[in-house]
C-alpha cells in the first residue's frame, strides 16, 4: 500500500496547549508519525512516497478563501503584534459566541484568530500552514492512488485533520484532511463517498462540511459527546439537514467501552455505508481508542486492530486512510500498523 508522508509535518511543532487553566506540554507531538513510518518500514507494509503538488484551488473546494488566508498569513502577524511572540505559540483569546458579529473578520489579529478557531488545545506556529498544506497534500494524494486504481492508500500525516470546519480550526487540526480527500473523490466521478471516522474524537469538522450533502455519508464511532470532546457535536440525533437529513450517522459511546462494543457500533456504520451505496470509502483513522491512550477513554488493545483492519479490507471498496488521533506515542506506530496489516 502507498504511504504519503508529510515529510513537512515537524514544521508544526506547538509548545503548550492550555488544560484546565494551565499551559501543558502539547499532546499532538511529531513522534507520533515517526513511530508509525518506523513501524511501517520495519514491517515493509508498503512504499513511502512523497506528496505531489496541488493547485490552491483544490483547498477551496472544502475551505473558506478568507479562513485559507488567515492561516496563511497569521503567524507573520502574531509576529507583527510583539517581536517577542516568535518564541511563543500563537493562541486565541476572544470568541464571537451567541449574539457577537462572526460576518465580518476584524483587522485586529486576536480577534480574527477567535473568529476560525474554537478551543484553547490548537496552537498555531511558524510553521503551520506549511504542515498543513503539506499533509492536505498527502491526502488528496492518496485519493489520487485510489483513483488510479489502487485499492488502498495511506496519507500519514500531522497536524491531524476531522475538528477542522470550512472556515475554523480547533482540536489541533486545521485543514481537513479526510474532507479535502472525501470532495476531491467526488469531484473526479465518485458518485457516492462514504467517510468513516473510528478516531476517539467525534469530527465535528467534518460532519459540518457534509451536514447538507447527501453525496458524502459520514458516519462516525466516538466518545459521547456529553463528557468527551468536542462536547458541542456528536450525538446521535445529529442525523443531517436539507438534503442531508438521514446522511449522517453518529454513534456515541461512554467513556469506559471496550472492543466489544465498540466493533459492534462498527458494524452498523458499515451497514449503513453499504446500503448507502459507497464507492469509495475515506478512513479517519484515529487511534486514540486505545486502552493507553492519555487523552481518551476507550479500551481498545493493540490486537484489536488487526481485526479493525480485517473488518475494513471486507467492505470492499478503495479505501483513503488518514491518520488522525493517537496520542499514547509509544504504542501508536504499533496501533496503526495492524489497522494497515489488518486490511492487506
Ligand atoms: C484531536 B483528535 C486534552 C483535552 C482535549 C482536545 C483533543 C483534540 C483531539 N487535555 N483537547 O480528535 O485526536
Ligand atoms: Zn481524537
Amino acid at each position: 500500500m502507498k504511504t504519503f508522508f508529510n515529510h513537512l509535518h515537524t514544521l508544526h511543532q506547538g509548545k503548550v496547549e492550555m488544560f484546565r487553566g494551565e499551559m501543558v506540554p502539547c499532546f499532538e507531538v511529531a513522534a507520533r508519525t515517526e513511530h508509525v513510518l518506523h513501524e511501517l518500514q520495519r514491517r515493509q507494509l508498503g512504499t513511502v512516497l512523497q506528496p505531489q503538488g496541488f493547485d490552491g484551488a483544490v483547498l477551496e473546494r472544502v475551505h473558506a478563501r478568507r479562513y485559507l488566508q488567515f492561516l496563511e498569513s497569521a503567524w507573520g502577524q502574531w509576529v507583527a503584534l510583539d517581536p517577542a511572540n516568535a518564541q511563543r505559540d500563537a493562541f486565541p483569546s476572544v470568541w464571537p459566541i451567541r449574539t457577537l458579529r462572526s460576518d465580518v473578520a476584524p483587522d485586529n489579529f486576536a480577534a480574527r484568530m477567535g473568529l476560525f478557531s474554537f478551543d484553547t488545545g490548537t496552537p498555531l506556529t511558524a510553521g503551520t500552514w506549511a504542515a498543513a498544506r503539506s499533509g492536505a497534500h498527502c491526502a488528496l494524494s492518496a485519493a489520487r492512488a485510489v483513483l488510479d486504481g489502487d485499492q488502498a492508500a495511506f496519507a500519514l500525516t500531522r497536524p491531524p485533520g476531522h475538528h477542522a470546519g470550512k472556515d475554523f480550526f480547533g482540536g489541533y487540526c486545521f485543514l481537513n484532511n479526510a474532507a479535502l480527500a472525501a470532495q476531491y473523490l467526488r469531484d473526479h466521478g465518485v458518485e457516492r463517498v462514504a467517510v468513516l471516522d473510528i478516531d476517539y474524537h467525534h469530527g465535528n469538522g467534518t460532519q459540518a462540511i457534509f451536514y447538507d450533502r447527501a453525496d458524502v455519508l459520514v458516519a462516525s464511532v466516538h466518545g459521547n459527546p456529553s463528557t468527551e470532546y468536542p462536547f458541542y457535536s456528536g450525538y446521535a440525533d445529529d442525523t443531517g439537514v436539507g438534503p442531508g437529513l438521514g446522511y449522517n450517522l453518529n454513534l456515541p459511546l461512554n467513556r469506559g467501552s471496550g472492543f466489544a462494543d465498540w466493533l459492534g457500533a462498527l458494524n452498523v456504520a458499515l451497514e449503513r455505508i453499504a446500503a448507502f451505496g459507497a464507492q469509495a470509502l475515506v478512513v479517519s483513522m484515529g487511534m486514540d481508542t486505545f486502552e493507553g491512550d492519555p487523552i481518551s477513554g476507550f479500551k481498545l488493545h493493540s490486537d484489536d486492530y488487526l481485526r479493525v483492519g480485517e473488518r475494513l479490507a471486507k467492505v470492499h471498496l478503495p479505501t483513503v486512510l488518514v491518520f488522525e488521533g493517537g496520542y499514547a506515542v509509544a504504542e501508536v506506530g504499533i496501533n496503526a500498523a495492524n489497522i494497515l496489516q489488518g486490511l492487506c
